[in-house]
């Protein structure tokens, strides 16, 4: 297994420092600040927009509730969030929102019933809504965890509207809790204000508008997809604590984003991998316990219990990579803090199997791996503390060949390795410089740096996956 030195690896290639003496010659990015900082003034593009758009309030704290978890916490039991009108539809909806997605405050605010559940549904494309659930019509069969809205004024059974949890689809009713929709019971404490208590009913489908079907459930599954779609996801916590995934849309952007949770202060270092081997990307995170924990992807969305695959990693740089191309599954490059480097195969997809040393002297290296030339092979890119960009091409055999200068500019402070953001088959490099702009630099198939673009302003505060 050939062992390659960080440092000494630098002093041996003589091109390295004629690059370095010579910026114009790099072949890599020439980060230009100013006109970068320029090209951004007065922007409006789409993802900045996206970052401000939320009239709901994304939710700190707590990990989130299951929906199981929800409804046998809240059966027969009476839900007053806002201490007004008693115990309403729209109480357990909020306390839905607050416990499972981890949201609050979506607004019925909207025409034409101001106040009432269904602006709910009818203000969907201007209340947040759109952040964290997708309009499904009232045809389709419903899913457990999907909100159920009946329209105002269209059934005489709920003549103000109603909202309530879909438990199950129930032929011509759908099974669900609801609250404010059956006989009052003895102790309640809203006589004349409310009726029953949040109990699983089956309710007529008849005067329904649709249902709000969430985007990523805790422990899900829901909308029939992964959480994460795309190794060009971006998926970043912001200071609350809240875990976001901004989904690539595969032609240079970003869509809508989706919560995935709250209560990820703890995370260190977060990684998108499909460490499982099932073809669904999980998250493996560096906590800030020394664990590193995965979070297996859910074919349709949402990420089962984590297991701990790693402890006393607090002190360690880890990078998952596909190292070895006899290797099935990524797995875990590891950099200790003596600058010692180790690969640690992921046979079972799961543990991770005895370590193999693969280098020393990397200190003072951030390290992050992708296929950066085009071969076979994964390879290590690495800033140092000047700001260079260095490859480091890895043999498949678990060795590296020769290092080069490939850029400059890239003080640490977020350099992701991507693939996928320019639409299938291509890669990059996203890169969030100290003023928290965030860059994409595409690369040709053959490592070679394009012309960068400027993606958006504002991630100075965020916790970005896939870089240290
Ligand atoms: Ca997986
Ligand atoms: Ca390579």
């Amino acid at each position: 297994m050939a062992a390659v030195s960080g440092s000494l690896a630098f002093a041996g290639v003589s091109g390295a420092y004629a690059v370095a003496e010579d910026p114009e010659s790099l072949a890599g990015p020439q980060v230009n600040e100013e006109a970068l900082q320029a090209s951004l003034d007065g922007s409006t593009n789409g993802f900045e927009s996206a970052l401000g758009d939320n009239i709901a309030t994304p939710l700190a704290g707590s990990p989130l509730s299951t929906v199981d978890a929800f409804i046998t916490q809240w059966n027969n039991k009476y839900i007053d969030v806002d201490g007004s009108y008693g115990a309403q539809c729209w109480d357990l909806w909020e306390k839905y929102c607050r416990s499972v997605i981890g949201c609050s405050g979506i607004s019925t605010q909207f025409s034409p019933n101001p106040g009432y559940a269904s602006a709910l549904w009818d203000g969907y494309a201007r209340n947040g809504a759109s952040s964290y659930f997708t309009q499904v019509s009232a045809s389709s069969t419903p899913v457990k965890g999907d909100v159920a809205i009946w329209k105002y004024g269209q059934h005489p059974y709920y003549p103000y509207s109603h909202v309530a949890i879909v438990i199950g689809d129930a032929g011509g009713n759908v099974n669900v809790l609801s609250q404010n929709s059956s006989p009052s019971v003895a102790g309640n404490p809203y006589p004349g204000m409310s009726t029953g208590p949040s109990i699983k009913q089956n309710l007529t489908k008849a005067g329904l508008a649709g249902y709000l079907r969430p985007k990523s459930l805790p422990g899900g599954p829901s909308g029939g997809r992964p959480s994460i779609r795309s190794k060009a996801d971006l998926l970043a916590v912001d200071s609350a604590g809240v875990l976001w995934n901004y989904p690539a849309t595969g032609a240079g952007g970003f869509g809508t984003k989706i919560m995935i949770g709250g209560g990820w202060i703890g995370m260190v270092s977060g990684w998108t991998v499909d460490w499982t081997g099932n073809g669904i990307l999980d998250m493996v995170i560096k906590w800030s316990d020394g664990t590193i924990r995965l979070y297996p992807g859910g074919a349709n969305g949402g990420f089962g219990t984590y297991s701990v695959i790693g402890q006393g990693w607090t002190n360690i740089e880890i990078v998952p990579a596909r190292w070895r191309s006899t290797d099935t599954r990524p797995g875990m490059i590891a950099k200790l803090a003596n600058g010692d480097l180790y690969y640690y195969p992921n046979v079972s997809g799961a543990a991770m199997s005895s370590s193999i040393k693969i280098g020393i002297g990397w200190s003072g290296l951030s390290l992050n791996s992708m296929n950066f030339n085009g071969d076979a092979n994964a390879d290590i890119i690495a800033q140092d503390s000047t700001g260079q960009l260095l490859l480091y091409p890895g043999t498949g055999t678990g060795g590296f060949s020769a290092k080069s200068v490939v850029g400059h500019g890239f003080h640490k402070t977020g350099l992701i390795a991507n693939t996928g953001f320019n639409g299938s088959g291509s890669k990059g490099l996203l890169f969030r410089t100290a003023a928290g702009l965030l860059n994409y630099y595409p690369l040709s198939a053959a490592g070679a740096f394009q012309n960068p673009v400027a993606i958006g302003p504002g991630w100075t505060s965020f916790k970005l996956f896939n870089t240290q």
